[in-house]
């Protein structure tokens, strides 16, 4: 169900990817200081990822059984790599550490919820705020209000506790929800954005258009899904 993007942690690497990011040759002390704290970040980030998808999992599995229905397809989940976490402090101008990282970011764990239809995730995002230990943060829904290049998606930010050994630590995890559609269209402009030497305005229209596309035979194939839900009553 789950597509791990998390790649093993390694302190050797984790050095070289510090020093690299800030330009800067750490010596040991130094940054091994770091480099234990960025793993600790890792770690933290990491099983909180593992406590929200176990949720998710959860209720998908348990709606299956009293509805006949998954509405979730699949998710994908990754801990924001160290590179892409530097860049992200710098852009904001904040402190490069661990503590800065912490209070600052809330996007270090990420979890993408793919979901069969367009009613799903809105079912999905309220057995999920629904439960006592989900405290939500921030929400912006763009598939109410689509971004004005087409991209849709429902953000969430909540945070969930973790149990460490010295004690209770609230733990914030961006969900992103969406459909296959959705996803199929996000991950074509997040390529052609950030990947292809193409002018990304030559397609501007041509992406708007294959996101209402996308959303028209999404709605028509809820409908029929909804009509045999019906029927099978
Ligand atoms: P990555 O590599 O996916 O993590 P903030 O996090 O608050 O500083 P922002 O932009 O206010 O930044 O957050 P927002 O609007 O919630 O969007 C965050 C994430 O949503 C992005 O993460 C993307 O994953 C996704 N996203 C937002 N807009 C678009 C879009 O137009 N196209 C696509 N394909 N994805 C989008 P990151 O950090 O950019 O990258």
């Amino acid at each position: 169900m789950f597509v791990e993007k998390t790649a093993p942690l390694n302190i050797e690497n984790l050095k070289k990817e510090i020093a690299a990011y800030t330009h800067q040759t750490l010596e040991v002390s130094d940054s091994l200081d770091k480099v234990l704290q960025f793993v600790e970040l890792e770690h933290l980030y990491s099983a909180a990822l593992e406590e929200i998808s176990t949720k998710l999992r959860i209720l998908d599995e348990d709606f299956q059984v009293k509805t006949a229905h998954n509405p979730i397809h699949h998710m994908e989940r990754r801990v924001k790599k160290l590179p892409s976490l530097i860049q992200k402090l710098k852009r904001k101008g904040l402190e490069l550490s661990a503590d800065a990282a912490k209070a600052n970011i809330y996007d270090i764990a990420g979890i993408r919820v793919i979901c069969n239809y367009f009613d799903d995730i809105y079912t999905v995002e309220r057995l999920l705020l629904q439960q006592s230990d989900v405290n939500l943060l921030r929400r912006k829904d763009y598939v109410e209000s689509p971004k004005e290049n087409g991209y849709k998606s429902l953000h969430l930010v909540v945070t969930v506790p973790l149990f460490l050994t010295d004690g209770v630590v609230e733990t914030p995890v961006e969900v992103q929800l969406r459909t296959i559609g959705m996803d199929m269209w996000a991950s074509l402009e997040h390529k052609l954005h950030y990947k292809s030497v193409k002018n990304t305005d030559d397609y501007h229209e041509l992406l708007k258009e294959c996101a209402d596309d996308i959303a028209n035979v999404e709605s028509k194939m809820q409908r029929v899904h909804l009509d045999i839900q019906h029927d099978e009553k």
